[in-house]
């Protein structure tokens, strides 16, 4: 009899019907309070960690390189005969950050500078020698500060040391901007030497030949569609140089390195500057992604460098 009035109780308490009907929405209620959760993160888009390339309105005389991180230097030795030993400078092999920037797809040329100077943005500079100074022939004879006074009057800036070494050799440190082939005059204006599988006749083969710089762009765009990042003309870049970017420390290391001395037209520690890619004049290992060439900032003694500009796009 108790149980049969407890059984009609439970049958009619109107409490438990609310306890049942909330145990029946409390999963559902965990449901919808996670699908918010995950709606609202899921509309919180994190900052981007670099620019977009493809965001930027880019001219065509720049190419956009997108931000991350590249392999920069090497631990080669040199196939100099004369000097087989580690080319310290190069070394360690580290992993590098660097934002996205812009950079020139030419060589300054000739024509370029030319303009600059027409224009009192640049002071006078020339080639020494005659068969330099074509229009289209990549300026040559400048020194540092020259170069750097022509990207300021483009509202660009050199680019820094990293920067152009990764335009060159892409971000796994690949030797060349075209992979790891060897370098030769279809893929770039070197000095190419005889090799037992291609015997080259007697006479001078600076500038494949011509003994001069070839108009920028004579040779096949390497990676990023940038020309001559390997041979024509040397390009200074915008660091001072250090011995090793190991010996350069933190100035070498972390995002967007700009090695000693950064924004000082003079440093104490040295008084070069630094040019990158090779030449018309030079064999293929100079012309190699990781090779660093110190000069005098002042081009004293004087030598035929040239360069081409970048820009930041903050
Ligand atoms: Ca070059």
């Amino acid at each position: 009899m108790v149980s049969l009035i407890s059984a009609i109780l439970l049958q009619t308490n109107p409490l438990r019907s609310v306890f049942a009907e909330q145990e029946q929405w409390l999963p559902k209620k965990r449901f919808f309070f996670w699908l918010i959760v995950a709606l609202v993160i899921g509309s919180c888009h994190p900052p981007a960690l670099y620019k977009n390339c493809h965001d930027l309105l880019i001219l065509d005389d720049m190419v956009c390189i997108s931000g991350g991180f590249f392999l920069r230097g090497s631990e080669r030795e040199s196939i100099d005969e004369d000097s087989r030993h580690l080319v310290r400078d190069e070394s360690p092999v580290q992993t590098i950050e660097l934002s996205t920037f812009l950079i020139d797809r030419y060589e300054v040329t000739y024509g370029d500078y030319q303009k600059c100077v027409k224009a009192g943005g640049c002071t006078a500079a020339k080639p020494n020698y005659r068969g330099y100074s074509d229009e289209r022939q990549p300026m040559l004879g400048v020194n540092w500060y020259q170069a750097r006074d022509y990207c300021r009057w483009r509202g660009k800036r050199l680019p820094t040391e990293a920067e152009w070494e990764k335009a060159a050799r892409g971000p796994d440190g690949e030797l060349y901007p075209w992979g790891n082939e060897p370098a030769n005059c279809d893929r770039a204006v070197i000095d190419e030497k005889s090799t037992p599988e291609n015997i080259l006749g007697a006479g001078s083969h600076k500038g494949c030949g011509t003994g001069v710089t070839a108009p920028v762009g004579s040779r096949p765009a390497g990676r990023y569609g940038l020309y001559d990042m390997a041979g024509n003309s040397w390009e200074w870049v915008d660091d001072w140089y250090s011995p090793s970017y190991g010996e350069c420390g933190r100035d070498c290391q972390g995002k967007d390195p700009r090695g000693p001395c950064a924004d000082l037209d003079r440093c104490t520690t040295t008084k070069y500057k630094i040019v990158r890619g090779g030449s018309w004049w030079w064999p293929a290992e100079s012309a190699l992604g990781s090779n660093r060439r110190p000069h005098f900032a002042d081009n004293q003694p004087f030598h035929h460098f040239g360069f081409r500009c970048a820009r930041g796009i903050d």
